[in-house]
Order: structure tokens, then sequence, then C-alpha cells
């Protein structure tokens, strides 16, 4: 999706030429498009934005991202959002080593709608099972400006949904139920994979793709969440093992020692409960 740029408050990024992604590292949909633009080598320049202390609600980028969300790209002061739309963007300007296979744009599409639909219910197990709330307690979501963003010269509907949902998860962190709705339908759509990749070297057949990429990062979130992938669906697990084995999808996904340590705490504390993914999954 590309801003109009009398939709951008933050005027000065439209001078700005070549490719920058304005992104967080341990984003999931930031880290989807760094592993796109490492394997076509489209040299970029980064800018972190961390999500951690609420950066994303600063002035400066809600005047570039209304929606207060990462990754923003912005190519030669173009700004674009929404990491699937980012990628389709820059396959149409760096058209060597294609991510796209051949007549195959239709179902791409498709596919990746499917999995930005599933982008709330990857959150809700991030935060149920993966991250302690006392780690988001520092987030400083600030006020809405008074004048109301637009995209496209019109109102975004999206404007407040994740001003909304940190005020929810603040008071109620994620319920048993949304954690559960959301596991179910991941259960269901690893299941469809699992089948995809039966005889198959990637999702789209032989040749690697943008799909690959986008569902590579769910794959690892979802284990980091401590998800059984190896045992439920061990295509999937075979296929992740492979991307993982090179270094330009491992390395956007590596976490640090001390953020290892203390979600393994975490994860620790939730088998303790009995509130652990494993113990949602037995009760499905
Ligand atoms: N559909 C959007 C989703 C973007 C999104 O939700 N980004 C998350 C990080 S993965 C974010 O910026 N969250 C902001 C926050 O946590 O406040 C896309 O694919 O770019």
């Amino acid at each position: 999706m590309k801003l109009l740029s009398s939709d951008i408050k933050t005027k000065e990024i439209l001078d700005w030429k070549g490719v920058h992604l304005l992104n967080y590292q341990f984003s999931a949909c930031s880290m989807k498009t760094r592993i796109y633009l490492n394997l076509k080598k489209i040299p970029f320049t980064s800018h972190q934005i961390n999500l951690s202390t609420g950066e994303n609600f600063s002035e400066w980028f809600q005047g570039i991202n209304p929606r207060s969300l990462v990754p923003v790209l912005i190519h030669d002061g173009e700004v674009h959002i929404e990491s699937n739309d980012i990628l389709e963007h820059l396959e149409g300007c760096f058209k060597e080593s294609p991510l796209i296979p051949e007549n195959m744009e239709e179902k791409v599409k498709e596919i990746l709608k499917f999995e930005d639909n599933l982008h709330v219910d990857i959150r809700n197990i991030t935060f149920k099972f993966l991250v302690p709330r006392f780690l988001n307690k520092g987030k400083s979501v600030q006020p809405k400006a008074k004048n109301k963003a637009t995209l496209n010269g019109e109102l975004d509907s999206m404007d407040d949904v994740n001003r909304n949902f940190w005020e929810q998860y603040e008071k109620y962190g994620i319920t048993d139920e949304d954690a559960s709705k959301s596991l179910i339908r991941f259960r269901t759509a690893l299941d469809d994979l699992n089948d995809q990749l039966k005889d198959s070297q990637y999702i789209l057949g032989p040749e690697l793709s943008l799909v690959d990429i986008a569902w590579f990062i769910y794959a690892t979130r979802i284990q980091h969440a401590n998800y059984p992938l190896q045992r439920l669906h061990p295509n999937v697990f075979g296929w992740y093992e492979r991307l993982y084995a090179n270094n330009l999808f491992r390395k956007e996904v590596r976490r640090p020692l001390i953020m290892q340590f203390v979600l393994y705490v975490h994860s620790l504390i939730l088998r303790l409960k009995g509130r652990s993914i494993e113990d949602f999954l037995l009760d499905q």
C-alpha cells in the first residue's frame, strides 16, 4: 500500500533516496522484509523503531505510518506500508532472482492474504505464551494527535486498531478464549501446509518464493512459543530446518542470549502453572 505524500506529516522523509526500512529487530513482519532484502541482495538502510518502548507511537513515526506499525518502506521518497505489499512492490522493481514463480502471481497474493489474516493470531500466541506481560509495562502508548490520520486522503479505519490492542492488553492480557481460537486457526493452517510440503521442497513447488519467507517467520515464532512443530507437522518442520540452514534467514531471527534466558524462565513458569501452549493444545 503506497501512501500519498499529502498524507505524510513527517515531510523530511520525502527527500530520502534509495531503499530505507523502518523496522524493529524482533518484529515478525520486519524480519520478513529483511530476509527478502537479503535474499535479493538489495542494498538498504535500516532504521530501528523500538516497539518495546513505544517509539512507534511517536509523532515522528505516526507522521509516516498513522497505523503505528512496522515495517515501513521508504523507496526514493515514496512510503509503502504492509509487509506483503512491500515485498510485492520491491519484486516489481527488482526483477533479478525473482521470488514470485512465473504465472503464480495470483496464487502468491492469495496465500499472502491468508497469511496476513493470521497476523492477529500470531500476536495472540506471542503475547500469551512467549512474551511475559511485565516486558510490555514500559511501553508508552502516547495519546493520539488531535488531527486524525488519513490514508489516501480518507480517514483510516485501521487508525486506532493498534492503540486499542495495547489498551485492552494492558487491562486483560490475552484471554484464554482468544488464545485457544488463535491456536486452532494456526494448527489447521499448519496441517494444510504439512500436506502441501509432503512431496515438495518449497511451499509452491521446487522454487523458493515470497510465501516461504512469510511462513518461515510464523514457523519461527510459534516454535519460540514452544509449539511442538516437529511432532505435529513433521513436513513443515523439515522445510523449516532447510530454510534455517541458510544464514540469510537465520541471522534475522536470532535472539540475544539474555532474551532467550528470560523467555525460557517464563516458559518454565507457564509449564509449572499448567498454562503452556502444550496444555492449551491438550484441552482442544
Ligand atoms: N499487516 C501488517 C502488520 C504489521 C504489524 O502488526 N507490525 C507489528 C510488528 S510485527 C507492529 O508494528 N506492532 C506495533 C506494536 O506492537 O505496537 C504488516 O504486515 O505489515
